[in-house]
């Protein structure tokens, strides 16, 4: 079994979940916020057989989609003011971010 930790944008979270869910996979959605540009994204927990896995993959391929963002990052000091004036930078945020880990267990109780 395979534990896909997939972060992805909320834009995609809604429809990926409900096509992961209606091709039969498990999710757990979690609300979570990316390092670089402070603002929301999504991680989804999925957990797989292996025989399932490169369906899930798949699915996620499918309907994550890359976008521009624009981020705002402090320019270096201005002159010697000491200030720092924001400016926007343009990113190419990915269709999705994902981690695959081997499941030592899987316990339901
Ligand atoms: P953020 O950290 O908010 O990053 C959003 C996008 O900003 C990244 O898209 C990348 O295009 C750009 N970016 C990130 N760090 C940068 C830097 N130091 N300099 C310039 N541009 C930078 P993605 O690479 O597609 O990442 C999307 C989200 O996936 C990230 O949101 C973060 O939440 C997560 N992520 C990406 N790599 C990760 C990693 N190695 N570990 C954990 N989470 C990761």
């Amino acid at each position: 079994m395979k534990l896909i930790i997939a972060i992805v944008q909320d834009e995609d979270a809604s429809r990926l979940i409900s096509n992961l869910m209606s091709e039969g996979f498990g999710v757990t959605k979690l609300a979570t916020t990316g390092g670089f540009l402070r603002s929301g994204n999504t991680t989804l927990l999925v957990g797989v057989e292996d025989d399932k896995f490169n369906g899930a993959m798949k699915v996620i391929e499918r309907v994550c989609k890359s976008r521009k963002q624009i981020a705002t990052s402090p320019s270096p000091i201005s002159g010697t003011t000491g200030v720092y004036v924001p400016y926007p930078v343009e990113v190419m945020v990915g269709g999705a971010t994902i981690f695959v880990l081997n499941v030592e267990q899987f316990v339901k109780i």
